[in-house]
């Protein structure tokens, strides 16, 4: 006979050898995206301006959700160097201390980049910007020596469009192609342990000016130039959605040899319709083995570059969205973790009834904390058949009586909280009630 010991520890015995864990999903998920992220041993950060950095609330919000920032104007040529070797890094500092002191990680941005570039760099003739880009970038780069994980080294050089040339700029009508591959150099040297990326918008998916860029590191790779990783701004919108193949573009490059980053995530709209979108990011990150972090181009609504877009994942009063909840439990977390347990309770009853067949409703109640899902089941006895269901998502075993429901869309509750689906049952002479079975709730 089995003892009820020798069971256990059997059981721990079989887990240990599959690496599976029983608890996943329920109270052992990560309640942050931060967290969350890094149990899929990715990171998951915010722009950040420096100017936010007193208030309570922004505060609040940034260190309790991401693991890393990128400065989102502060290491910009403009605010850095204004003036001919005369470097300011106050702003910056001010990120990278606040970063540091809560053990983020933080990107560098960006170091060569044609705009918020100073009109003296503008204004210099070819040798002496080759000298003023070359110095810009050491001198960034050292002061912030070890403390990068990635720079954004060279930033949107490639034109829009069919053509996939690249964009005229004073680094590139002045020092031609080679520009791109001098500042990774130069920036190898400078801090040969950050990793370096070409950051660039409208990459997202397969299409003319992602190839360009495609070519341009297959070429590094080839030739050993330095290059570690490639950016993507992911700035999306009605007119610019998240594209179909967005996965495939990340892998193409992955399969380069390059890490892969979503470094400037919003997306425009509200609702359901946005967290799907921000879900499907998500996840064709984490289906990228490469694909090591997700940025979103801010923390509030309120202080983002399309405030009226509402592009981000906390509302004005830095209330949690719908796309901050499609995006936890996309990272496998659940609002639900940080001490309680997801748990949800069900009950029946019976509706409206006419001579061939009755309605039936089930309440689903979430237990003491927050829950981001909820299924459960209704068994009907045969010959009965369930001919309709409402506000749910139904599947069925192969016998058709036992249906599995979910929730359509997005299943949060907060503590306590109920909704209710329903469903048609066909009696063809059988009024027997359902069986509902327990609830599960992540
Ligand atoms: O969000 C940044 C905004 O505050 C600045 O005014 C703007 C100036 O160009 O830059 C914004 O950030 C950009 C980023 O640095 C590069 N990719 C596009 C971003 C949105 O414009």
């Amino acid at each position: 006979m089995v003892t009820r010991k020798s069971l256990v520890l059997g059981m721990a015995g079989l887990l240990a050898a599959t690496g599976l864990s029983v608890l996943s999903g329920t109270a052992e998920a990560a309640s942050t995206l931060g967290a969350a992220a890094a149990e899929k041993g990715r990171y998951f950060g915010a722009a950040v301006a420096a100017n936010h950095l007193g208030e309570a609330a922004y505060v609040s919000t940034l260190d309790t959700e991401f693991n890393s920032v990128t400065p989102e104007n502060e290491m910009k040529w403009d605010a850095v160097e204004s003036t001919r070797n005369s470097f300011n890094f106050t702003a910056a500092d001010q990120i990278v201390s606040h970063a540091q002191s809560k053990g983020m990680k933080i990107r560098g941005h960006t170091l060569v980049w044609h705009s918020q570039l100073p009109s003296w760099v503008s204004g210099l003739a070819a040798a002496d910007l080759r000298t003023a880009m070359n110095n810009h970038i050491t001198q960034v780069m050292t002061h912030y020596k070890g403390k990068i994980h990635s720079w954004d080294v060279v930033n949107e050089a490639f034109q829009d469009g069919s053509s996939g040339a690249r964009r005229s700029s004073p680094f590139q009508d002045k020092l031609g192609n080679g520009f791109i591959e001098e500042a990774f150099r130069t920036a190898r040297t400078a801090d040969p342990a950050a990793k370096l990326c070409y950051n660039d918008y409208n990459t997202d998916g397969v299409n003319a000016k992602s190839t360009a860029v495609y070519n341009l590191v297959k070429d590094f790779k080839a030739r050993g130039v330095p290059i570690d990783c490639v950016g993507f701004q992911s700035h999306f919108n009605s007119a610019s959605p998240v594209p179909s193949d967005y996965q495939a573009n990340l892998q193409r490059f992955a399969d380069l040899g390059v890490d892969v980053q979503i470094t400037e995530l919003d997306i425009e709209g509200s609702g359901t319709a946005q967290a799907t979108s921000y879900s499907n990011v998500v996840k064709a990150c984490l289906a990228v083995s490469r694909c090591t972090g997700i940025t979103v181009w801010g923390v509030t609504d309120k202080y983002s570059w399309r405030a009226s877009g509402t592009p981000l994942l906390f509302d004005g009063n830095y209330a949690k969205k719908a796309a901050y909840t499609a995006v936890l439990t996309a990272l496998g977390g659940s609002s639900s973790g940080g001490g309680g347990t997801a748990a949800c309770s069900v009950s029946y009853s019976k509706q409206e009834e006419w001579s061939d067949r009755f309605n039936g409703k089930v309440t689903v109640t979430a237990g003491s904390s927050a829950i981001s899902t909820w299924t459960t089941t209704v068994t009907v006895t045969s010959p009965q058949k369930i001919s309709a269901t409402w506000n749910g998502t139904p599947t069925w075993d192969s016998s058709g009586n036992v249906m599995t429901m979910k929730p359509n869309g997005n299943g949060t509750l907060a503590a306590g909280a109920s909704t209710s689906f329903g469903f048609t049952v066909m009696t063809n002479g059988n009024t027997a009630a359902p069986t509902v079975g327990s609830c599960t709730a992540s």
